[in-house]
């Protein structure tokens, strides 16, 4: 059994970035899909969420929660957080705005009026965040530092969302879809985007109902 343990639905959600992460720096994990409220109020009263949510990792003895928290621990573990704090905080603003626009992303399913929703994502996307990186890959190979980061992991997850909801999307953003094609040359990346690997695909009518059951959520967001 692998020394990390996840603890998470059979989805994607906010667990997916922490996937990611743990496969490009190589790291071997175990998941444990919570399919009942029954397995969430085990953890509830094992005392294992300290704030009654999911994502739970298990690494290195303990038992974390906080996707922010999680990923950064990781990505200082395995070197893909900078060389010192200048290059963090950049990296961390970036994975910041990466994890704001993903998070639109991830609550579609859970929300009402999706079209509006995906209008005003793309929009957003186009508008906002994508001309950023845009910028930064124009002359840079990786986001920050010359290096492999967190924040490089992010945008590669974020954009291949993107590009699932919105084809054609990085028509006009040569140099992210240049930097896709060299992070997809990485051998652990090109095996996880491999059908049969750990990759969740996009949600759908059972994961939906399956959050929505063990959370107790009657209705959808407006
Ligand atoms: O990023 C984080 O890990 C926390 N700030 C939020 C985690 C969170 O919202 N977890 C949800 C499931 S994942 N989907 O959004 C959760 O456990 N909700 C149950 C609840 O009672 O809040």
């Amino acid at each position: 059994m692998a020394e990390v343990k996840l603890h998470y639905f059979n989805g994607r959600g906010k667990m997916e970035s922490i996937r990611w992460l743990l496969t490009v720096a190589q790291v071997e994990f175990d998941e444990f899909f919570l399919t009942t409220r029954e397995q969430y109020l085990k953890l509830l009263n094992d005392g294992d969420l300290m704030f009654q949510q999911v994502p739970l990792v298990e690494i290195d003895g303990m038992k974390l929660v906080q996707t922010k928290a999680i990923l950064n621990y990781i990505a200082e573990k395995y070197s893909l957080h900078g060389k010192d704090i200048k290059d963090r905080v950049m990296i961390n603003m970036y994975s910041e705005g990466l994890m704001d626009l993903m998070e639109m992303i991830m609550m579609l399913p859970f929300s009402t009026d999706v079209k509006g929703k995906l209008h005003n994502i793309e929009t957003k996307a186009k508008e906002r965040y994508l001309p950023v990186f845009e910028k930064q890959m124009c002359d840079h190979i990786y986001l920050v530092g010359g290096k492999l980061s967190l924040a490089d992991v992010l945008l590669l997850e974020c954009t291949l969302m993107l590009e699932e909801k919105f084809p054609g999307i990085l028509g006009d953003f040569r140099n992210i879809k240049s930097f896709q094609g060299r992070m997809t040359q990485i051998p652990a990346i090109s095996r996880f985007l491999q059908p049969g690997s750990k990759r969740k695909p996009q949600p759908d009518e059972t994961y939906t109902k399956t959050v929505m059951e063990v959370f107790k959520v009657d209705v959808k967001f407006p």
